[in-house]
């Protein structure tokens, strides 16, 4: 009997197409009556692949035995569950690192010369009339990096090949980091001239950038979230951008995404994106054979590739 379990999203054609000829795979995205689908297939599931998986859940499937998920950010999985229920949970860290990091930079650079802006003046016919102005560049600029993990310290590296000054504040000193590091993340805020946001989402880290962080770092100062949206005082950031107390934002995460508030759409000093540092063919597909490589080890007894529980 193939062993069964859950999607809970729809994954890249390539991960899907490894999953079916594995295992019977039941779509949960894919129906209608979700309610029903788990109480028919409740008794067989031992594994999920995707995300978003809370304790009501977990503890509806009395099989479950691992939860693969697709993404190396695992706040929306209950990891204390998983852990109480004995279930293993994996991520798909570093194989989406670059991409992350080339969205980052790519997000500062379209804030920074307005990309956006410019594709829109030429597009309106307005070139031959009238100018833009003149912009802002990142060269000489220090940027003070919220969560020097793996995708940080890759963001650090290209922020250095732009010439700029790199700072970070985190949990903890890495005493093998050239780069100077703050205990206080107001006080990094106030010396920087971009806050590159890259910390893990979850309770530990809502609302960390807060409205006096945003304040700190100023009218001259632009922010730049490919985290979570959670990690923002999304209200207070608005308001600032309104005001012109915070410079500009490049987000590409949101609060209550895919919601985005419409305010920030009459804005000019804002670069929108849909969640999409790590969409890249290349990237996306290594995530889907990490996933499909976790289940593998796991079903084969094998120790698992990235387990964070
Ligand atoms: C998403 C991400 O997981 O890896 C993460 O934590 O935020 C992204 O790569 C991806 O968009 C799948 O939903």
């Amino acid at each position: 009997m193939p062993i069964e379990i859950l999607q809970t999203h729809k994954l890249l054609d390539t991960c899907e197409a490894a999953l079916a000829e594995r295992f019977t795979v039941h779509k949960l995205h894919e129906t209608d009556d979700k309610e029903a689908l788990i109480a028919r297939i409740s008794p067989n599931v031992r594994a999920i692949a995707g995300g978003a998986v809370n304790a009501e859940l977990m503890g509806r499937l009395p099989k479950l035995e691992i939860i693969a998920n697709f993404g190396v950010g695992y706040d929306t999985i209950d990891t204390a569950a998983a852990r109480a229920a004995n279930v293993r949970v994996t991520n798909t860290p570093s194989v989406l690192n670059d991409a992350v990091a080339e969205l980052t930079i790519g997000l500062m650079i379209a804030l920074a010369r307005r990309i956006p802006q410019a594709d829109q003046f030429v597009r309106a016919g307005k070139w031959p009339s009238a100018g833009m102005g003149l912009f802002s560049e990142l060269t000489g600029k220090t940027v003070g990096i919220l969560g020097l993990g793996r995708i940080g310290k890759e963001i650090a590296s290209r922020a250095q090949a732009m010439k700029m000054r790199v700072v970070y504040y985190g949990r903890k000193r890495q005493p093998a980091e050239p780069h100077i590091f703050y205990d206080n993340l107001v006080d990094m805020a106030r010396d920087s001239d971009w806050l590159v946001v890259i910390a893990p989402g979850g309770k530990g880290t809502n609302g960390i950038v807060s409205r006096e962080v945003l304040e700190a770092l100023g009218p001259n100062g632009n922010i730049v979230n490919v985290a979570r949206g959670t990690l923002i005082d999304e209200a207070a950031m608005l308001d600032l951008l309104q005001s012109g107390g915070l410079g500009g934002a490049a987000l590409d995460v949101f609060e209550k995404e895919p919601a985005v508030p419409e305010a920030f759409f009459a804005l000019d000093n804002v670069v929108l994106s849909p969640h999409q540092g790590s969409a890249t063919n290349q990237t996306r597909n290594a995530m889907g054979a990490l996933v499909v490589a976790n289940l593998d080890a796991h079903f084969a007894g094998e120790p698992l590739i990235s387990a964070v529980v």
